[in-house]
């Protein structure tokens, strides 16, 4: 049994997120959390909103509320959310919690005992207009890597490019579109990522095993001559976490706050630290200090692809910086992006299905199958309504859905509500077995490896199987001649829905619930000797038909969300 600690990227509180948001980190990130747990090891997984920054600030005064309030609002609704969409994190922590603003301060005053914090003259851009200096991201223009012009003073989102503002070319305020910008002087901290570039090398070139992506966009930045730049980590903003260093004032730096991706990173540390501070325990150290037992730990981290230099540079140049034992991550899956429908899908557009419109059409695993099965690891994936229908009527009903409801019923009129005793198993019994033990291995393979589509053709593959089965086995037939022998095939058939279950649980954990409640058991040991798990209930074991697991999806209710969903987008 092995520790692991599992993150996914912790998304901004300003609105509800996109299934694409979803799919790119909190969804793959349980995925993984609850297979490992089904497989015996101990888990901790941890997400967050993050708080601070311009958005949040902005999105508070639009909605007519102090920032504080408009984000402990916007938490509860996330919560809720995520809880709606089965997201078994541990803990779902707020950057903005006092864990996070002692953690972000002490690793400030680490910092600068190390040397590695320049206070820095700068000139900033404000903008008359709106009466403000204005943050990176509030900040658009020409990206002068790539010629987007939309390009954010923080990040190009088209070529992934971390930028200053001031590189943007004809920039004008997000706020106002102003274009009466000047530049004033100001004083910041910089973190001298610079001096950290060996280390950060050396470290990145020792992670092998890492996807192409996380590793092709760390090497991209780190390599490209201007990719690993000082970082300014101080904003003139209200809103966000005091500049102290430790717990010590730092001296010119008394209006400032912290940069939102300095601290949102160490929110990962302080969301810990609120786990255990929740609970009454003083245990979160174990997972996070390598001098504590964190050294074996496995730390995998989740997140899109834009989110990738944040947590392969700049994150670890704050550990390594700090000069402390904390834990270094061991495995970054990233995502490229989902599209909606032949385009992007767009929170400030309001483009695509948002988490909550999604959970007022279909439950969660409806979503969780087809989002999981249709990951965007290799390149970008897209969704289209045709697509979703497709999967949800065939995986889901016409596969496992009908193998459940068949193989219950049948046994329900002939033997009655209970697993059925008499018959063997012959040679079409073993064959199936070996069969599924061999797809079995296939499917923890891909499992293992966070190979999230291929782990989802495995696990489609294995129903295929009790499918097949039934079909070839054909008790309905067969008890016409002889009940013992249709008797054994219904025995096994219906220990493979427990097995299904079982194995199903990661990606549609409300299915598997209904499954194994309809099979009357808690048993949900992994199956990992195929004869025994198959015999687990025994003749005379009861049982009950659930309702439809999973409902079709008809083409009127499609092409009536097709339009409904148009229509917002226009
Ligand atoms: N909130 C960006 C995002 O949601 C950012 C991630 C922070 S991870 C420390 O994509
Ligand atoms: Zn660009």
């Amino acid at each position: 049994m092995a520790r692991i600690l599992i993150t996914s990227a912790i998304p901004y509180i300003n609105g509800i997120k996109h299934l694409g948001n979803l799919v790119g980190s909190q969804l793959p990130a349980d995925l993984h959390a609850r297979y490992m747990r089904a497989r015996g090891h101990e888990v901790l997984f941890l997400c967050a909103t993050d708080e601070h920054g311009t958005p949040a600030e902005l999105a508070a005064a639009k909605a007519g509320k102090p920032v504080a309030d408009y984000c402990a609002e916007m938490w509860a609704v996330q919560k809720d959310l995520s809880d709606g969409f089965r997201l078994s994190f541990d803990q779902f922590g707020r950057s903005s919690s006092p864990q996070n603003h002692a953690l972000t301060q002490h690793f400030a005053g680490r910092l600068a005992e190390a040397g590695l914090i320049d206070e820095v003259s700068e000139r900033q851009v404000y903008s008359n207009a709106d009466g403000r200096f204005l943050p990176d991201r509030y900040i658009e223009g020409t990206c002068p890597n790539c010629g987007y012009d939309k390009a954010r003073g923080d990040q190009c989102e088209n070529c992934t490019k971390q930028l200053d503002p001031t590189d943007l070319i004809e920039p004008r305020s997000a706020v106002s579109g102003s274009t009466d910008l000047e530049v004033r002087e100001t004083k910041h901290l910089y973190l001298k990522q610079r001096s950290l570039r060996g280390e950060l090398s050396d470290w990145i070139d020792s992670k092998t095993d890492w996807p192409v992506l996380t590793t092709s966009i760390a090497k991209k930045w780190l390599n490209d001559g201007d990719g690993l730049q000082d970082r300014g980590i101080t904003r003139d903003l209200d809103w966000g976490i005091p500049v102290r260093k430790g717990s010590e004032p730092w001296p010119g730096m008394e209006d400032k706050v912290f940069y939102v991706w300095f601290d949102a990173p160490i929110e990962y540390i302080a969301c810990a630290k609120e786990w255990s501070d929740a609970r009454g325990a003083d245990d979160w150290e174990r997972w996070w200090r390598t001098d504590k037992g964190a050294d074996d730990v496995r730390y995998v981290q989740f997140m899109g692809k834009d989110n990738v230099p944040f947590h392969t540079l700049s994150f670890p140049a704050t550990i390594i910086g700090s000069g402390e034992p904390w834990k270094l991550v061991d495995y970054i899956k990233s995502f490229n992006y989902l599209n909606y429908d032949g385009g992007q899908f767009s929170t400030s557009q309001g483009r695509g299905i948002f988490m909550d419109q999604a959970l007022e059409i279909l439950p969660a695993d409806y979503w969780r199958w087809w989002l999981l099965s249709h990951a965007p690891e290799n390149s970008d994936s897209e969704f289209t309504w045709e697509n979703f229908q497709a999967s949800v009527n065939k995986d889901l009903a016409d596969v496992l859905g009908n193998f459940v409801s068949r193989v219950t019923k049948f046994c329900r009129s002939k033997f009655g509500e209970e697993v059925p005793a008499g018959g063997a198993w012959g040679a079409e019994e073993a064959a199936l077995i070996k069969k599924l033990q061999a797809g079995l291995a296939a499917y923890e393979a891909q499992m293992e490896a966070i190979e999230v589509r291929k782990a989802a053709n495995e696990l489609r593959a294995l129903w295929v199987l009790g499918n097949e089965y039934l079909q070839t086995a054909a008790p309905w037939s067969v008890f016409k001649e002889d009940p013992e022998r249709a008797a054994a095939q219904i025995r096994l058939a219906l220990n493979l829905i427990r097995v299904y279950a079982v194995l199903s649980a990661p990606f549609i954990p409300d299915a598997a619930a209904k499954m194994l409640s309809a099979m009357n058991t808690l048993d949900t040991e992994w199956p990992d000797d195929m004869t025994a798990a198959l015999s687990s209930l025994p003749e005379g074991h009861g049982f009950t038909v659930p309702d439809v697991l999973f409902a079709k999806i008809s083409d009127e209710d499609r092409e009536g969300w097709q339009a409904k969903f148009a229509g917002q987008n226009s």
